[in-house]
């Protein structure tokens, strides 16, 4: 399935006048308000999100899964999927993927597919939370952290398999997440398990080319249920920091207990040069890994707003790692993945209209109620018109989803691959 260009602008037709108008009154009172109207659609056009190798099939849970059929049952299948949302958004630039769902069979015919639709491939995502068939070791009890050497060198040695994969791919960045931990208490002795994590992620960081990043994600339960080696931030930095300056702290939004300030953690982090990057979903009580910005949409813009807060005043910080992570149980996969990188570009359009200096100054001034204002000042702005104008620019669809259906993409995929196919993931 591969949408071309015509396809796209022909779908815009119906809706060029309508979009134009309104476009035209929001620039006219943002360009009064002081904004850099075009610099903002430049940023917006420019931003990049990579889209998760493990969720563009159905996702499920212990109780059940229920396919969209039409699923891409191969790693080239899937970056033709990719290719369909780049297409539509002109933001799905990128690709993560996970070791070993996603080995490509043929290293120089997957660069060229992917690099024929603009697809780039960003951090690569070790997996040592699942037994593999032909392994020597078990990870029942923990991979980096496990009491056991032999365990620990297989885990290190996967991941440094999966460097090599990634750097024959032209990435540029190693996401580590374990599931590593304990389900009762007295199971693990805690300090063991963090020592040998750090001592493991030490060989790993060892393995990094110079270029490269090693991201530590952090969650705070699942699979274990008592006791998470790397539960939350600040286990993450310590060992971000204990192998050195190219290790960072990787924020997946789901792995946070309830009403956690995500964006101060977000702040902080940028502030000490340690912010590696994201996994953007939403959550209602746990990993839900839901559509981004279906449940917490300010929450979202707050996170921005500390980002471009950082982006202007962190030069410390490294550019960061723009990813989904997301988990499709009800929604077509596909258009679940569009609507997420609609919201992230919504918050973070949102987030470029704060005036920052004003927000300051207010904040200086202990002039709460003003500060709020300006927040929601900003939030309160419907900024749709200036994402179509991004899209527009760069020959995306002005409504992605409505284009979706207009092509009739999942039956036409359902046509090419059946009903029959899955894909590797989660
Ligand atoms: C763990 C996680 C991690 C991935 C996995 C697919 O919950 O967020 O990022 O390895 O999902
Ligand atoms: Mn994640």
């Amino acid at each position: 399935m591969n949408i071309q260009k015509e396809q796209v602008l022909e779908s815009n037709k119906k809706s060029l006048k309508s979009h134009e108008e309104h476009y035209d009154f929001l620039a006219d009172k943002l360009a009064k308000d002081g904004h850099d109207v075009s610099g903002i659609v430049s940023k917006l056009a420019e931003f990049q999100v990579a889209i998760p190798s493990w969720a563009l099939g159905a996702g499920g849970t212990r109780f059940g899964r229920f396919s969209f059929y039409g699923e891409p049952s191969s790693l080239e299948q899937k970056i033709e999927d990719i290719g369909v949302l780049h297409s539509l958004t002109q933001t799905a630039g990128a690709v993560s993927l996970h070791i070993p769902w996603d080995i490509p069979s043929d290293y120089n015919a997957i660069k060229e597919k992917a690099d024929a639709l603009g697809i780039k491939f960003d951090a690569v995502n070790s997996n040592t939370f699942q037994d593999q068939k032909d392994a020597s070791e078990s990870y029942k009890y923990g991979s980096l952290s496990n009491t056991s050497q032999a365990v620990r060198e297989q885990a290190i040695q996967h991941n440094l398999d999966v460097i090599k994969i990634g750097d024959k791919l032209g990435s540029k960045a190693l996401t580590v997440w374990l599931a590593d931990g304990s389900c009762f208490p007295g199971q693990n002795n805690f300090q063991t398990a963090f020592q040998n994590t750090q001592n493991s992620l030490i060989d790993i960081y060892k393995g990094l080319p110079e270029d490269w990043k090693m991201l530590v994600e952090y969650k705070p339960y699942e699979p274990n249920f008592y006791s998470t080696v790397i539960q939350d931030w600040g286990a993450s930095l310590m060992l971000a920091n204990g192998c050195g300056d190219k290790a960072y702290t990787l924020v997946d939004l789901g792995h946070h207990l309830p009403n956690s300030n995500i964006e101060q953690i977000v702040s902080i982090l940028q502030l000490k040069g340690k912010l590696g990057g994201f996994h953007f979903n939403d959550s209602k009580y746990g990993d839900d890994d839901l559509t981004v910005g279906s449940i917490k949409p300010y929450a979202l813009f707050l996170i921005f707003n500390e980002l471009v807060y950082g982006m202007e005043n962190n030069p410390q910080n490294p550019d960061l790692a723009w990813m989904i992570d997301a988990s499709h149980n009800v929604k077509d996969p596909l258009e679940d993945l569009i609507q997420s990188l609609e919201a992230i570009q919504e918050a973070y359009a949102k987030a470029l209209l704060i005036d920052q200096k004003a927000l300051k100054a207010a904040q200086l001034d202990n002039d709460v109620v003003k500060c709020q204002e300006i927040l929601q000042g900003a939030y309160r702005t419907d900024v749709r018109p200036l994402l179509e104008k991004a899209r527009l620019s760069t020959g995306g669809a002005l409504s992605p989803i409505n284009a979706y259906r207009a092509l009739d993409v999942r039956n036409s995929l359902i046509t090419e691959r059946g009903k029959n196919t899955v894909a590797t993931g989660l």
